[in-house]
């Protein structure tokens, strides 16, 4: 199998259309087409604080339901905007403030299209995946070796949130065991959710989020090759936003 695997976009739409043109996809009516039957895979986090979510919700829902020609695991935000969507009380907060204020700029049509496609394409997606026969996991925030196979609640909270241990960092985020050091599994795990200023890869593990939303890159990985391919962000750089390994 072959495929480009993109970090949290996080509605950074400009620098996913960017990034797959640099990784030779050609634009045919507005969907990204490889050439040599490659396809696409996103580690989550399509939507929230970047300014064109929903447009980035469009096009992966066509990719992925209509077109068959990506793959997508959800992340937090993308847990909590289903969650929104299905009417549940959620915290308009972290972001999805940006999402819900282009939702609510729409009419009621638009409203209903976009919310069911975003609903119909969380569905159907699975908490990770698992491609390439077992060789190639894609996971929001990773996975621990011992969880691979599995689904249940506490899978679902490290997949979606990373290892997180319950307490708080002085600045009110929450406190991310760094699991991939203990990671020696043969199957190479793809990730995000953490932004770092550089992919950091480590035992087989790729974490290509470096923090598109935040004024970093937006990056690719291409798989089997493991190239690494970036475009910079638009945005304003947030530096405490990026997390330093020691
Ligand atoms: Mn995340």
């Amino acid at each position: 199998m072959k495929i480009d695997i993109i970090g949290d976009i996080h509605g950074c739409y400009q620098e996913m259309a960017e990034l797959t043109a640099k990784l030779g996809y050609r634009w045919d009516n507005g969907i990204p087409i490889h050439p040599e039957n490659r396809i696409l895979g996103f580690v989550g986090d399509l939507t929230d604080r970047g300014p064109q979510s929903l447009k980035v919700i469009e096009l992966v829902w066509q990719l992925v339901m209509q077109r068959k020609l990506a793959c997508y695991t959800p992340g937090n935000h993308c847990n909590k905007l289903y969650r929104y969507f299905l009417g549940n009380k959620v915290q308009i907060s972290h972001g999805l403030e940006t999402t819900v204020a282009e939702y609510k700029a729409l009419n009621k049509d638009e409203q209903q299209s976009i919310r069911r496609k975003f609903i119909e394409l969380y569905e159907n997606a699975p908490l990770y995946l698992v491609l390439d026969q077992q060789r190639l996991i894609i996971a929001h925030a990773g996975i621990r070796q011992d969880f691979i196979g599995r689904t249940d609640a506490k899978v679902k909270t490290f997949v979606l949130y990373g290892d997180i241990t319950g307490e708080k960092h002085p600045d009110g985020s929450p406190v991310r065991r760094d699991w991939a050091i203990h990671y020696h599994g043969k199957a190479c795990i793809v990730y995000g959710h953490t932004p770092v200023k550089e992919p950091r890869i480590i035992n087989n593990t790729y974490n290509i989020d470096t923090g598109a939303v935040f004024g970093g890159k937006l990056t690719a990985l291409r798989y089997p090759e493991m190239e690494i391919f970036s475009v910079p962000s638009t945005m304003p750089y947030v530096e405490e936003k990026f997390k330093h390994f020691v």
